[in-house]
């Protein structure tokens, strides 16, 4: 099928549709200029995922996963959404039923006016503590190293969701919820490699929705989907509109 003949085919099937559920990952955000996490110009190129992204690796060396987070922080702070994040504010609009599952913890979605949302992996501007657990936001750049908590003195951490660590039950379980009742999926920019947001597009699909994905690449999903559109997310997800 030829470009405009997918985009014409997503479309149709966006134009019938009442609910809609978007999942996002970091192809979105890397036309704002936000490296992506795999691949050759990925943000785990230079350093090994576990050894900054991982409980263990804070327990270890929270200075050396603060530096880290210090320099996405500043990475971030100075982009903006793009027409992808826009696009989608849009369709948050359009559609009755509408739910963004997001992998990205970079708050561009947010930013760009998205309200209808489940921040999977957490957000980079917000902070927890390791004693009392209290969430606060922060857009310090560069943060303190190392961060206190203000309630209690604990260590802080970023309100990010490691390796090995669980997800907030309710933003699972309102996405499943999204996937399963959606009558269109779209899944953008996302390897689907990291679960348990990788089991979001099967659900949805065995739940009856009709799947499409967005990504510059083929991935593990493309063959699983009824649609895979090759191609920018800022230049595609704008022309099913
Ligand atoms: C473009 C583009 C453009 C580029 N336009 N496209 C099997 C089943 C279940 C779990 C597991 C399992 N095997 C292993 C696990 C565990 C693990 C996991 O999934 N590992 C896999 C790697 C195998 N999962 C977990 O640990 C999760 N927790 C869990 O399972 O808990 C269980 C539990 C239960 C009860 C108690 C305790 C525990 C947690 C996962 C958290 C993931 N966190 C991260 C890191 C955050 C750090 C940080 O950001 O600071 O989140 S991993 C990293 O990957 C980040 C991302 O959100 C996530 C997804 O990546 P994404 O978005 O797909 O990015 P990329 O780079 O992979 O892909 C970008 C794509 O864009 C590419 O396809 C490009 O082609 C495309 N692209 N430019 C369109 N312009
Ligand atoms: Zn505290």
């Amino acid at each position: 099928m030829t470009l405009e003949a997918s985009l014409r085919e997503a479309r149709a099937r966006l134009t019938h549709a009442r609910a809609v559920t978007v999942l996002t990952g970091a192809g979105v955000s890397a036309d704002s200029g936000i490296p992506t996490f795999r691949g050759a110009d990925g943000l785990w190129r230079n350093y090994r995922a576990e050894d900054l992204a991982t409980p263990d690796a804070f327990q270890r060396d929270p200075t050396l996963v603060w530096r880290w987070y210090n320099w996405r922080r500043e990475l971030i702070a100075a982009t903006h959404p793009n027409k992808a994040h826009d696009a989608i504010v849009e369709m948050e609009r359009r559609y009755e039923g509408f739910w963004l599952i997001t992998q990205n913890v970079d708050g561009l979605h947010p930013a760009a006016g998205s309200r209808k949302l489940s921040e999977l992996h957490g957000n980079i501007w917000k902070v927890r503590c390791t004693a009392c657990g209290q969430v606060v936001e922060n857009r310090d750049v560069p943060i303190a190293i190392l961060p206190m908590c203000r309630h209690c003195g604990g260590l802080l951490r970023p309100h990010i969701v490691w390796f090995g660590e669980a997800l907030d039950e309710r933003d699972l379980d309102r996405s499943r919820d999204a996937a399963q009742s959606c009558e269109v999926m779209l899944i953008i920019g996302t390897s689907g490699v990291v679960y348990p947001a990788a089991s979001l597009a099967p659900l949805a699909r065995a739940s009856g929705a009709f799947v499409v994905e967005i990504n510059l690449d083929p991935t593990p999903a493309s063959g699983q989907v009824n649609l895979s559109i090759q191609g920018r997310a800022s230049d595609l997800t704008p022309r099913l509109l």
